[in-house]
């Protein structure tokens, strides 16, 4: 059933005036709000398959699970999918490609060979949308992975055939950038690691290094692109051991500079990544995220409202950091409809950031500084139940877009015009 603009503005109504009583401005939330561009992974339309061959993803320790039908078999259906997710989503926001999204129209072009030119349809797509672009080199589902080794392979070939790609990739996301008028970031997210306990831990990281370097020697525009090195603890078949961990690209990105990016999936399973966010930012300008629900494993699960999405919201607007973290979703469900998976992970993510910025925020640190830590745990839980969904969906009928479930009935009107066609 449809909910109605005039019982959302009364809604509103009340719920600015609750809001106003503890210090808060609505209005002026909403506006913050506006400005947030989240980056939507495009591997979400096609459980991270890419367009260069048949056989999709294999490797690389990540996992898609489900056959629900209508995935997109090529780049202009993920577009259309795109399309239709974001006219059900709150703001313009970006595209986070991945290079093995790459339309190469039949012919055979390696990695380390991609150019713009691969990305032109993509590319003119973001301009004419408004939307940003993110890239990343892909390291799996491909024949030079299959060892479980790229940047810190052993075999030098291989690892000049990674390198190179790295570096086109950059040159890349520098042109996407260039041509967007908005930085793109490109993360490097490598799954090199062994299933069984290593005697040589050592060398890979240190081959690690020094593949980084020389993929980041290649001068490209700063202003264009950032780059970002993305951490993490295990994957299938890399369970004892993954070269490129938490402290091994802190350590890279403080030294150098770059952006780290926290995958929440990436860290023991009862770990958030929340509270990584102010320590971080105390040594690097600016940090990547993929925000992710991992299930007793890094599974991937499409992002809710859980405690720990409103945890990682908190952290950005109570630490002011907004302008430098880049918000990027990673999740991927094969199980159920990907539009709509597209499209709740990433109102959550857009409704976590919007209850962030409903926090008295001034008030809690005043009673924290007080010492009244009696008041700050009575105020934080009585936030929980003010009546934050009426602003949500307030603030979606501003945005033009479908309060409440009614974007569902879209989406399943798209499957069934759409999606069911494809075998
Ligand atoms: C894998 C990493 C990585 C990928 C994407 C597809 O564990 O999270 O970010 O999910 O590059
Ligand atoms: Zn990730």
């Amino acid at each position: 059933m449809k909910i109605s603009a005039s019982g959302i503005e009364s809604a509103y109504a009340l719920a600015k005036k609750r809001y106003e009583d503890l210090g808060v401005d609505a209005e002026a939330a909403m506006a913050r709000l506006k400005k947030v561009a989240v980056s939507m992974h495009c591997w979400q339309g096609d459980d991270v398959g890419g367009f260069e061959n048949e056989s999709g993803l294999t490797g690389g320790g990540i996992q898609t699970t489900g056959n629900y039908p209508g995935k997109a078999r090529t780049a202009t259906e993920l577009r259309a999918d795109l399309d239709k997710a974001m006219s059900l989503i709150p703001g313009t926001h970006r595209l986070n490609l991945h290079a093995s999204y790459a339309e190469l129209g039949g012919k055979k072009v390696e990695r380390d060979q991609l150019g713009p030119e691969h990305f032109k349809n993509w590319l003119d797509w973001a301009g004419e949308n408004g939307l940003g672009l993110d890239f990343n080199p892909t390291y799996f589902s491909h024949p030079k992975a299959n060892d479980g080794f790229t940047l810190s392979s052993l075999d030098e070939n291989n690892r000049k055939f990674w390198i190179d790609h790295g570096i086109i990739c950059r040159q890349i996301g520098a042109h996407f950038g260039k041509t967007l008028g908005t930085p793109c970031v490109t993360n490097f997210w490598i799954p090199d690691g062994y299933k069984d306990i290593p005697a040589n831990r050592k060398v890979h990281r240190e081959i690690l290094r020094d593949s980084l370097d020389k993929i980041f020697a290649a001068p490209v525009d700063q202003h264009h692109n950032l780059d970002a090195v993305e951490c993490k603890l295990f994957g299938i078949g890399s369970e004892s051991y993954v070269v490129g961990s938490h402290e091994f690209y802190m350590g890279y990105a403080v030294r150098n500079q770059k952006l780290l990016c926290l995958d929440a999936g990436h860290f023991h399973p009862t770990e958030g990544i929340a509270d990584k966010i102010s320590s971080i930012l105390t040594y690097l300008d600016e940090i990547l995220l993929h925000v992710s629900r991992g299930v007793r494993w890094d599974s991937d699960h499409v992002v809710i409202l859980s405690d720990e999405l409103r945890d990682i919201a908190l952290e950005l607007v109570r630490g002011d950091f907004l302008s430098r973290v880049h918000i990027g979703l990673d999740f991927f469900d094969a199980s159920i409809n990907r539009v709509a998976a597209w499209v709740i992970g990433t109102r959550c993510m857009i409704k976590a950031l919007l209850y962030a910025l409903l926090e008295p925020h001034q008030e809690l640190c005043r009673l924290e500084a007080a010492g009244d830590f009696t008041g700050r745990l009575a105020l934080m839980e009585e936030l929980k139940t003010l009546p934050f969904g009426a602003v949500w969906d307030y603030y979606c009928l501003q945005m033009g877009v479908p309060a409440g479930t009614d974007w569902l009935a879209e989406v399943r009107k798209y499957e069934s015009d759409v999606l069911s066609g494809r075998q």
